[in-house]
């Protein structure tokens, strides 16, 4: 549905939209002059705090075709068709990050999940395989993305990628600015592309095809890997692949380092060293005097992060390298690089397991690897 919008808005949208006439200078009353203010004080204010979603897509649509020379009329009728979502506004306003891990968590690492990732690397096996060569990322961690983002692709979303980014630049002052932007990328990656743009399926958030890249994403990042000039993230798996690849090799994913180990603790002195950034800055040297132990050796390694993440029986805690960063890069959450790296060890596991023998889930499970919670000790 469209939202509304009050009519003084609307009128003081249309008299700022038409052109400026000029008359001769001439007395006013100062009474007159200061009513004057006051009523453009009282607008400007009600400005700032209401959306005013036809006067932001005016603009768009001016910036569009200075800029970018679109044509306005075609741009007029395409905004005419793209609808103002009242559910997306509701949905960007909880978004998954704010669970707990132990429910973050339960959303992504299923028995379901890991074994449809199996699936999805034996039937891809070989590209996967020339990716990883090719970007030097290995084949568990495309395939936990895809896990995590759409369900291999089951789910890519159910929003008109025209829809969502509309609803989100012109009506969610927030992050207007953010979606605006995306806009602007999506009409220039469809006419790059040449996509008409009622056609694009995407997330709530304007978020595209399997690997659920948002438009800038895709005009950076986005691959043609089997060469028919065409770089298509929604149904082609191989251009899909390369270009989860290419995005992490492009934020400098380091081929053979570790991503993340279980650290167990003496006391709580580690606790003078928590803070909200993800960049690993902890040499690991250090780690010893601030009574940490990593369970096992990470490779290609100098400095980490330590994270706490709440399990329901305590806090977890956990040494995360640049690669585990690396991989915040697709979504700037801890709990998602965690939950992609659980499942994509998971997947690996899982499927190294199936490869020796069918009933290898007796001797190993890639769900009861991560079921233990590595507790302070
Ligand atoms: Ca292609």
């Amino acid at each position: 549905m469209k939202t509304s919008i009050p009519v003084a808005l609307q009128q003081l949208d249309f008299a700022l939209s038409r052109p400026f006439s000029f008359k001769k200078p001439g007395r006013h009353k100062p009474q007159n002059i200061y009513i004057g203010l006051l009523i453009f004080t009282l607008c400007l204010t009600a400005c700032a705090s209401l959306p005013n979603p036809d006067g932001i897509k005016n603009a768009f649509i001016a910036k569009m075709v200075t800029v970018h020379q679109f044509d306005e009329t075609e741009l007029r009728a395409l905004f005419a068709n793209a609808v103002i979502k009242d559910d997306i506004l509701k949905k960007i306003a909880k978004p998954a990050e704010g669970l707990p891990w132990f429910q973050y968590r339960k959303i992504f690492i299923t028995d379901a999940r890991v074994d449809a990732g199996v699936k999805f690397w034996q039937d891809h096996a070989q590209t996967l395989s020339e990716a990883e060569r090719r970007y030097g990322v290995p084949a568990q961690i495309i395939v936990a993305i895809l896990g995590v983002e759409t369900f291999y692709g089951q789910h890519p979303g159910k929003y008109r990628v025209i829809d969502a980014l509309s609803t989100l630049a012109f009506a969610y002052p927030p992050r207007s600015e953010f979606f605006l932007s995306e806009l602007e990328q999506f009409l220039l990656l469809c006419r790059e592309e040449h996509i008409k743009p009622l056609d694009p399926i995407g997330s709530y958030a304007g978020a595209m095809g399997k690997p659920q890249f948002m438009p800038s994403s895709f005009r950076r990042y986005a691959t043609d890997f089997n060469k028919d000039n065409r770089r298509d993230i929604w149904q082609d798996n191989a251009d899909v692949i390369a270009s989860v690849a290419n995005y992490f090799r492009q934020f400098h994913w380091q081929t053979g380092q570790a991503i993340a180990t279980p650290v167990t603790s003496t006391g709580e002195q580690y606790k003078s060293i928590l803070n909200a950034n993800l960049k690993p800055d902890l040499r690991l040297a250090r780690l010893e005097s601030l009574n940490l132990k990593i369970s096992q050796p990470l490779a290609l390694v100098d400095k980490v992060k330590i994270l706490e993440l709440k399990q329901e029986q305590g806090e977890e805690l956990w040494a995360v390298t640049d690669n585990f960063y690396c991989l915040t890069r697709y979504n700037h959450s801890a709990l998602y690089a965690m939950a992609v790296f659980q499942l994509s060890e998971s997947i690996l596991i899982r499927g190294q397991s199936y490869g020796q023998t069918h009933n290898s889930r007796i001797f190993y499970d890639g769900m009861q690897f991560f079921e233990q919670p590595n507790f302070k000790r």
